[in-house]
């Protein structure tokens, strides 16, 4: 089964069995208790929503069927130029989101080109619509636009229309539009870049026989074979660059189906909307600065903070910093979690990277002070006692790491972020259509319901 589609087909009669049999005798199971604390704070601890492919531990962090970033590391298929030295392709993420199975090299290989093949040319009219944008329109809402506009392309969407399929064959159609979906990614991120540092001129091409990741990094003119080569960098960083980009994009594709972006994928598409609609809509929530865009906000706060001190070493001067911002009921971008209790493992995977390549990193006082800022910023906020994880959160590294290598539009940051995020709840809704998960309608209540409830 070299073919991602046919592995997800062998995988359907067992899956789709398993959930019927548990729907039919275990559906008065109970889960858990709704608090009236619950309905008034964002739903916390609400355990509602049926997730395929990922899980997150408060203590232990997120889990891909059931496997840690950890054993992603060790397990999943790199690119085959880098022979095991580099990181796993996110390619090879996608493959075990769809299917919960471990690629072979053969089929990461074959995804791979199967993604560049379909994503090498962009729609025309979403080139255009994105030329003609503002260039001082945020990324991100360039970003969802340019998604929106490729439901002209939705071949759910005309088969919907049409009239011609039937329920339990949703998914094959839905399955050919997030592949369309992602596979386009790296060129949109492209234009939108461009627009920004080069008047919409191509930084780089687009290279068949490369991988996703690659191609982002080579459109985005930062790699050394295939760009215009605005950044200069050498082979072996450009190299680092396009690891980057992998590892990035390989380890923030989901975090459970809670999450902002993750949610509202799955209810936008819960009405049957295509998923270029339901992405778009996940990355404008995305786009909030509590969630993805705390990417952006980091790099801001990162770089305003070392104009600030007098140096990044200097404790007390990082400490008052905080406070000010604290005192002035803002947030620290970066740390707290709504469901983590621990240090993100995927703040320790981007950290990793970084103490790979010590000369690298080492004369770089923002991703210095990002690592400063991950002790001391944990006992300022235990001080502070309203949070309730102290600890960094991914987005405390990753932004300051594409800036060091000279990605130094802030604004655009986040939109990397929105490569990745792509793969897990477009894979959740390939699988929502396979399972039948049914419209999302959960009942709200207003106060006097509560009040009765509270009997008060
Ligand atoms: N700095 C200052 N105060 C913080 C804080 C932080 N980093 N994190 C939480 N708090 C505050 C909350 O604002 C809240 O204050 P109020 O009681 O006045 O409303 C209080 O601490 C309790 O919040 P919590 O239960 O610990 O956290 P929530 O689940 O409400 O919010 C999150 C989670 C991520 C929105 C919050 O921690 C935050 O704003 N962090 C900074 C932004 C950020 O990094 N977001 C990215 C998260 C990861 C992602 O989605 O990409």
């Amino acid at each position: 089964l070299f073919n991602l589609k046919a592995a997800i087909a062998d995988a359907i009669p067992k899956r789709r069995e398993e959930l019927l049999r548990i729907k039919k005798n275990f559906s008065d199971v109970k889960v858990g208790d709704i608090t009236v604390g619950s309905v008034l704070t964002g739903m916390r601890g609400n355990q509602s929503m049926y997730w395929e492919s990922t899980t997150l531990d408060p203590n232990e962090g997120i889990r891909f069927h059931g496997r840690t970033i950890a054993d992603c590391q060790k397990m999943l298929p790199g690119a085959p130029e880098d022979n095991g030295d580099g990181e796993f392709l996110p390619e090879s993420m996608l493959w075990l989101l769809m299917t919960g199975e471990i690629p072979t090299e053969e089929q990461s290989r074959q995804l791979t080109q199967e993604l560049a093949e379909r994503g090498a040319k962009l729609p025309s009219h979403t080139e255009k619509l994105l030329t003609s944008l503002p260039r001082d329109m945020h990324p991100m809402t360039q970003l969802a636009i340019a998604l929106a506009s490729m439901n002209k392309e939705s071949i759910f969407a005309k088969k919907y229309e049409e009239g011609s399929i039937g329920k339990k064959d949703y998914w094959e159609y839905i399955y050919e539009d997030v592949l369309n979906l992602i596979a386009v990614l790296p060129r949109i991120t492209g234009k939108i870049y461009s627009s920004l540092v080069n008047d919409g001129e191509p930084l780089g091409h687009f290279n068949v026989e490369k991988d996703w990741s690659y191609n982002i990094a080579s459109l985005l003119g930062m790699t050394v074979r295939d760009s215009v080569n605005v950044h200069s960098l050498t082979k072996e960083r450009s190299n680092d660059f396009v690891n980057l980009i992998r590892l990035y994009c390989g380890i923030h594709v989901d975090h459970e189906g809670g999450n902002v972006s993750a949610h509202t994928t799955h209810l936008v598409g819960s009405a049957l909307s295509d998923p270029y609609l339901s992405y778009s809509s996940g990355i404008m929530g995305l786009a909030g600065p509590l969630h993805g865009l705390a990417a952006q906000e980091v790099v801001r706060f990162l770089v305003e903070m070392e104009n600030d001190v007098d140096s990044v070493e200097n404790v007390k001067q990082v400490e008052d910093y905080l406070w000010k911002v604290l005192n002035s009921n803002r947030v620290i971008p970066g740390y707290g979690h709504a469901v983590l209790r621990k240090p993100d493992p995927r703040f320790d995977a981007m950290l990793n990277f970084t103490e790979a390549r010590p000369q690298e990193f080492k004369s770089n006082a923002k991703v210095q002070l990002m690592k400063n800022l991950s002790k001391i910023a944990p006992r300022v906020l235990q001080k502070h006692g309203k949070t309730k994880n102290p600890y960094p959160n991914v987005d405390s590294a990753s932004g300051i790491l594409f800036h060091h290598y000279g990605i130094d539009q802030l604004l655009f940051i986040t939109v990397i972020f929105g490569c990745s995020r792509a793969m897990g709840p477009l894979s959740q809704l390939v699988w929502d259509r396979i399972l039948g998960i049914p419209i999302e309608r959960p009942k709200s209540l207003d106060l006097s319901s509560i009040k009765k409830l509270c009997k008060i």
